[in-house]
């Protein structure tokens, strides 16, 4: 997409497949866009996820759901999920799981006998990511930092992983066709969702029967799930599709960004260090609370952001027009499928200096940044899980930094695959080592 759009300009029409789509790159035009959308935003529906649910006769969570019910459903679990009162009790959940793969990191570099810990972090991080939002769904522990790792969590974490990757080859492909193939992708891909949701309703179940035979305690957070069940104000068979998609979009997404945070950390060790420094200094201050401490750490977080900005895990957000929009001199009829190339656009030398530089300090410097950091999406249909994704990196970073130095091997370059979400083309081999 950076490359059409140094050829053909800042707008462009393309046909993939049976879809067509105005792509657009410039911050301004994604403000004329999202501004234009209606109290039920619409964006590309993946063509095979839909084709699986049908084809299993499985409910739509949030994610593929539209309209009214689309809504209803995400004011419900915007309450559980997103608004900042809950988000504030998830605090302790994710500390617990970024302390244990600290415990973790140190017992490797004992083992190793050479005071670092040197891997493609890869699987550990996808472990760390499953555990964290199955704590705060369901508010138990599944344990994946331990030696031993319950084989069915590593199937689904393999699950996950291979439905990404089966979905990208059959994107553009009308779900009713999808149906009636007989590909090797189509059928990894349906073992693929098989194994998630069943991976998903063993740990809904769970939790289901722990609340009827009241062996929760109501003292502590009991997690997402619970909250939910207990409201009583959406149907189960919802609750499930959403949880579902949540467990599901809770380990890739989060452990990339991680991975590649700690990637540009240690390509940039004074950025490294100044973090740190703040990380410290936070903690000083606040006597190791942590929510306090994340009231402070400013730059973290826009380490963060900036991470983002060079890999974003959608390579483009999209909306279906509603109504007429007029972008640059062009006039977009309604429901016509608008994309913010956002992977283009974050590595635009017009909307960000110097783009290739991995500088935090860009997002506080002053000036505008209007319509400039868009990686969960925006609006009512942003990322369901925006707040325990950031959370969840926020907490794991500043405990990182206050216990190792992140170092990477070679200067090798290290390029952007598409496999449905944006991923590292090869492995990242990363040190850490105790400060
Ligand atoms: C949707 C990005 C992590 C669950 C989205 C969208 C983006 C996105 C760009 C589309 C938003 C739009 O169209 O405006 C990210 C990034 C993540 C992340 C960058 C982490 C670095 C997560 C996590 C979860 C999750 C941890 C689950 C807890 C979802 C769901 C949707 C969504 C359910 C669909 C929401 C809806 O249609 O109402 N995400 N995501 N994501 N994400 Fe995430
Ligand atoms: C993929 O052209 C490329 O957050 C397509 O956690 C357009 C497109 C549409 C929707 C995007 C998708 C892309 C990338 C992955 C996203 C998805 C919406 C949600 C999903 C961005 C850009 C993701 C990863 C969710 C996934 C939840 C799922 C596992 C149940």
């Amino acid at each position: 997409m950076a490359r059409k759009f140094q050829q053909f300009g800042p707008i462009y029409r393309e046909k993939l497949g049976v879809y067509e789509s105005v792509n657009i790159i410039s911050p301004r035009d994604a403000a004329t866009l999202f501004q234009a959308e209606g109290t039920l935003p619409e964006r590309f529906s993946v063509p095979p996820w839909v084709a699986y649910r049908d084809f299993r006769n499985k409910p739509y969570g949030v994610l593929l759901k539209t309209g009214e019910a689309w809504r209803s459903d995400r004011l419900m679990l915007n309450k559980e999920v997103l608004s900042p009162q809950v988000v504030e009790g998830f605090v302790p959940l994710l500390s617990q799981v970024g302390e244990d793969f600290i415990r973790r990191a140190r017992a490797q570099v004992e083992k190793s006998g050479r005071e670092h810990w040197t891997a493609d972090f890869t699987h550990e991080l996808f472990r760390f990511a499953l555990e964290s939002v199955c704590h705060v769904l369901y508010g138990e522990r599944l344990g994946l930092l331990q030696d031993f790792v319950d084989p069915d969590a590593q199937r689904f974490i393999d699950a996950v992983s291979l439905m990404f990757h089966t979905t990208s080859p059959m994107l553009y492909l009308p779900p009713a066709l999808l149906r009636h193939l007989n590909t090797k992708t189509w059928r990894d891909h349906v073992q693929a969702w098989d194994a998630i949701f069943s991976q998903a309703d063993k740990c809904i179940q769970n939790v289901y029967r722990d609340l009827r035979l009241q062996r929760k305690s109501t003292k502590e957070y009991m997690g997402i799930l619970c909250n939910l069940i207990m409201r009583d104000k959406l149907p189960l068979d919802d609750i499930r599709a959403s949880v579902t998609e949540m467990m599901a979009g809770g380990v890739d997404t989060t452990s990339m960004t991680l991975q590649w945070a700690m990637f540009e950390l240690a390509r940039a060790p004074g950025v490294q260090e100044q973090l740190r420094a703040e990380v410290l200094a936070a903690k000083r201050e606040a006597a190791g609370d942590r929510v306090k401490m994340l009231k402070t750490i400013r730059l973290l977080k826009a380490a963060i952001k900036e991470t983002l900005r060079l890999h974003p895990v959608a390579v483009t957000l999209q909306r279906y027009t509603t109504q007429e929009v007029i972008l640059q001199d062009y006039c977009i009829p309604p429901k016509t499928l608008v994309q913010v190339g956002l992977y283009a656009m974050g590595r635009d030398p017009e909307v960000f200096p110097k783009p290739e530089q991995f500088r935090p300090q860009r997002w506080l410097a002053a000036g505008p940044k209007h319509f400039q950091g868009l990686s969960f999406g925006f609006g009512p249909r942003q990322c369901l899980g925006r707040r325990i994704a950031e959370l969840e990196m926020q907490l794991f970073l500043m405990q990182i930094l206050e216990n190792f130095k992140i170092e990477t091997m070679r200067a090798v370059e290290i390029g952007t695959k598409f496999d449905l979400i944006l991923i590292p083309d090869k492995p990242i081999y990363l040190t850490l080592r105790p400060l």
